[in-house]
């Protein structure tokens, strides 16, 4: 049937309620968290007859934006900022490379407008309520229609929504955004609260309710945006579905009643609800409820739930959960979003065991990483970004993300991609290292909308199974009364039964930030005499050469010390590069003469410093419990602690997190003093497993000078010494420095983990030179490398001089007589010869003059 058809029959119930299903569907996709994403476009042209909600969109390219005082117009993007609108016009330089922040600091001092027109039908003007729904407004802002002043903003974590009905009129209409600097506002307002309360806060993060790290972090330098940084829409109805939430309780018999909360305005009183519950296209279970007094509860049971289960644990099935306001047969407004059934607990260290998580009454090794803004201006940060991000994590063993408190509440795509990858998530409330003015009523009034709104947009998504109030933060007075009564408060009202910690990082709790190694200075050996529910730790390194060139010039690259690379490094030390260079002169030497090999040498002393952490902690389960890596990625081009660089380059440690979050991994602690090495295998299994543990140990040459096995059986979720090799005689002989121990643990046939142990820092092993040879196959953007090395060649490493791709492997040791198969997959295709020329092989015995045999 035609839409002509549909047109000229518009009695046609059965035709009416198809449409009115796309037009409500698009409409609550558009407004609410968690829909599924239909296209607006499907409305277009179709009739929508009255009471059924409808929401048009304003995004695009039909804005002007222009300087307060200026009268140059410029063609505008939203969502954007005024960053992203003057890159694209050609105003501004890449604000990333060199020293250019400083140059691009001006326009966060400016006032700036945003300017466009809309239609307005003569169908939105019957219905009660026209609103202008805005998701995000960055920060102080002023909104006129048609000249008329309809409101202000000043949090850009809220979602504003304006009665518009009053000004607008058919045809077209004009809405002006008017984005104050901020700077006189923070001045006015911690003045008066000087006056009033006696307490001294002029930090501006504290007055204004935007992402912290805008200001600058100790990995990136201030970039105040300004703009509509999320979804803005014009929505016409009657009726609207405001809120879903659902809360699941796990019986005793296995199945799951589901208690849908529905809240909703404007509900003709002979309306009902629907909600659908099915899992692959499949109805699980329908149950048919009113709205009364603005709410509605319609309980459900699923008797044989699919259970949801982190990454690495089992399956990921999410329920989809549609209600439907239905009136006679027409939809007036749907909501839809996804559920995974699970329980999640979180226990508080005890009798030896570190704080956890359980999810299903199973408790879970948190391993992954802290999750940042992925760039200074957010709006460039697409839905594909974050999918690339998110499924490296999965693919790399992670099965946690802590979203940490100074960025912004990340867009429902990240807590989504989460859900169907099983990343169990912390979701940090956006306050870091400072103090609040708790005292003051309008500042705390505009935090409890916050509160709410982001707690009801996020709290049905399964991977979040922790709430936190704040990162770091230092009791200060009111500290309790904002993030346990106010915040703790409105999480538990919300969600129901959800674990909430004050604070990550914070005095007394179970969640721990490691900072010893790196702030404290204190030798990797260090993180051995630590234990517990580690939510950050970390060492510096750069990023990827090629990254590096993006933001410097040649000159900028004769020395990791000049002025352009120390812009880029933050720490709060002031001299970063020191640090790295402290710790990698201490497990790796001097370094190499050459500039990029001295990056990629810093990546491999990052990489050993995480990989020690992390296998102590996991080998010391369950007196520790979670290994979060600081940090997984970066806002900007520069060293920091991150695992992946802005250019989404793999550092070392992310090519090795793939190993050391394995579910099962083989790890030792050689014993210089006893001359033993004892072997432990550590399994997150689900299930006991039966093998065997192999044991090769050489010299330096790769000459065999033991050899042996044993069967070992790993009851799930256990950490055991497997086998302790006596060495004395071969440490006699040789000296420890010159012994290495390559075990493998093999199960059903099949290596499912390897590593290579050594007594002494890396430093002092010194090394012959390794001949690797290797074999390339392929075409195109897919190419298979063979590799062998005639002595062991560690942290064996490929790298492309200008291409891009992605190796399956990198940075691994190669045992001599032993091949390691490595496939790379090029962004764009290339030829044999081309790849030839592109790749170059070489092991540390090129990168760390001290470790090369004399
Ligand atoms: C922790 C984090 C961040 C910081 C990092 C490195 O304190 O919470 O605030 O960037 O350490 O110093």
């Amino acid at each position: 049937m035609s839409r002509s058809d549909f047109q000229s029959n518009p009695s046609s119930a059965l035709n009416r309620r198809r449409l009115l299903q796309i037009a409500a569907c698009a409409g609550a996709a558009a407004a609410l968290s968690g829909c599924e994403r239909n296209s607006s476009e499907a409305m277009t042209g179709s009739i929508k007859p009255n009471g059924v909600f409808e929401a048009s969109s304003l995004t695009g390219a039909d804005w002007t934006f222009h300087q307060e005082g200026e009268t140059e117009r410029l063609p505008a993007v939203v969502p954007g900022s005024t960053y992203t609108d003057l890159l694209r016009n050609g105003k501004l330089p890449d604000p990333y490379y060199r020293e250019n922040m400083d140059k691009v600091q001006w326009v966060a001092e400016k006032n700036w407008f945003y300017e466009r027109t809309f239609h307005i039908s003569d169908e939105m003007l019957t219905r009660k309520h026209l609103r202008l729904q805005c998701d995000g407004l960055d920060t102080l802002a002023t909104v006129w229609v048609n000249g008329h002043h309809i409101g202000d903003a000043d949090n850009m974590f809220r979602q504003w929504s304006f009665n518009i009905k009053p000004f607008v009129h058919r045809g077209n209409n004009t809405l002006r955004i008017k984005f104050s600097t901020l700077e006189p506002t923070v001045r006015k307002l911690s003045a008066s609260y000087k006056a009033r309360y006696g307490i001294n806060l002029t930090d501006p993060r504290c007055w204004i309710r935007k992402a912290p790290y805008m200001w600058g972090w100790d990995w990136c330098r201030p970039m105040l945006t300004q703009g509509i940084w999320r979804d803005i829409r014009i929505e016409s109805f009657d009726a609207k579905i405001t809120d879903v939430g659902v809360h699941q309780h796990h019986r005793p018999d296995g199945s799951v009643r589901l208690s849908v909360h529905t809240s909703a305005i404007g509900a003709p009183a002979d309306s009902k609800l629907v909600v659908t519950v099915s899992l692959g296209g499949r109805t699980v279970t329908t149950g048919i409820g009113r709205i009364q007094g603005g709410s509605s509860i319609v309980d459900l049971t699923i008797t044989q739930p699919e259970l949801w289960w982190p990454n690495g644990m089992g399956a990921h099935p999410l329920y989809r959960v549609t209600v439907e306001l239905n009136q006679a047969n027409f939809v007036l407004h749907s909501h839809s979003c996804r559920v995974g059934l699970r329980t999640a607990e979180v226990l508080p260290p005890k009798d030896g065991v570190a704080m956890h998580i359980k999810i299903n009454g199973i408790p879970v090794f948190a391993k992954g990483a802290d999750w940042i803004p992925a760039d200074n201006l957010p709006t460039r940060v697409t839905p594909e970004i974050l999918r690339y991000y998110m499924k490296t994590a999965a693919d790399c063993n992670f099965n946690f993300i802590r979203l940490w408190g100074g960025g912004y509440y990340e867009q429902d795509e990240l807590f989504d991609l989460c859900d169907e990858l099983g990343i169990m998530l912390q979701f940090e409330f956006k306050f870091a290292n400072d103090t609040y003015p708790v005292n003051d009523k309008t500042w705390m009034d505009n935090l409890h909308v916050e509160l709410e709104q982001q707690i009801r947009r996020c709290r049905n998504h399964p991977s979040i199974v922790i709430w936190s109030g704040n990162n770091e933060i230092r009791r200060f007075k009111g500290y309790y009364h904002l993030f346990g009564d106010v915040i703790g408060g409105e999480v538990h009202r919300l969600v129901p039964g959800a674990f909430y910690e004050v604070g990550s990082g914070a005095a007394g709790s179970g969640d721990i930030h490691a900072w010893w190694v790196w702030h404290g200075k204190a030798p990797f050996n260090w993180f051995r005499s630590f234990n517990g529910f580690v939510t950050e730790f970390g060492i510096q390194s750069f990023p990827a050469p090629q990254t590096v060139d993006t933001y410097t010039d040649a000159a900028d690259r004769e020395s990791i010390h000049s002025p352009v690379m120390r812009y880029h490094e933050r720490d709060g030390s002031g001299h970063g590069i020191g640090i790295i260079m402290h710790y990698t002169h201490m497990y790796f030497g001097r370094s190499p003469d050459n500039f990029d090999d001295t990056l990629l040498l810093t990546q491999l002393d990052q990489s050993y410093g995480i990989r020690f952490a992390v296998e102590h902690w996991r080998r010391d389960m369950p007196r520790s419990m979670a290994a979060a890596i600081w940090q997984f990625n970066d806002c900007w081009p520069a060293p920091t602690w991150a695992m992946i660089d802005y250019d989404r380059r793999w550092k070392t440690v992310q090519y090795q997190s793939r190993h050391f979050f394995a579910p099962i991994i083989v790890t030792g602690i050689p014993d210089r003093k006893n001359k033993t090495a004892p072997l432990h295998v550590t399994s997150d299994l689900q299930k006991d497993a039966s093998g065997v543990l192999q044991w090769l140990v050489t010299d330096l040459d790769g000459n065999q000078l033991l050899s042996g096995h044993r069967d070992i059986h790993i009851p799930a979720r256990t950490s055991l010494n497997a086998h302790t090799l006596d060495l004395t005689h071969e440490a006699e002989k040789l000296g420890e420095n010159n012994i290495l121990i390559w075990p493998t643990v093999i199960i059903n046939g099949q290596i499912v983990a390897q590593n290579t142990l050594f007594f002494p820092r890396p430093l002092e092993l010194k090394l012959p030179r390794p001949q690797i040879s290797h074999t390339i196959r392929g075409a195109g953007r897919q190419y298979h490398i063979t590799l062998t090395s005639d002595k062991p060649a560690l942290w064996c490493f490929l790298r492309l001089k200008k291409a891009r791709g992605q190796f399956s492997d990198n940075f691994f040791h190669l045992c001599p007589g032993r091949e390691m198969h490595i496939y790379l997959t090029l962004d764009e295709p290339l030829s044999p010869t081309d790849i030839t020329d592109e790749l170059s092989i070489g092991s540390v015995y090129d990168l760390a003059p001290d470790m090369r045999q004399a």
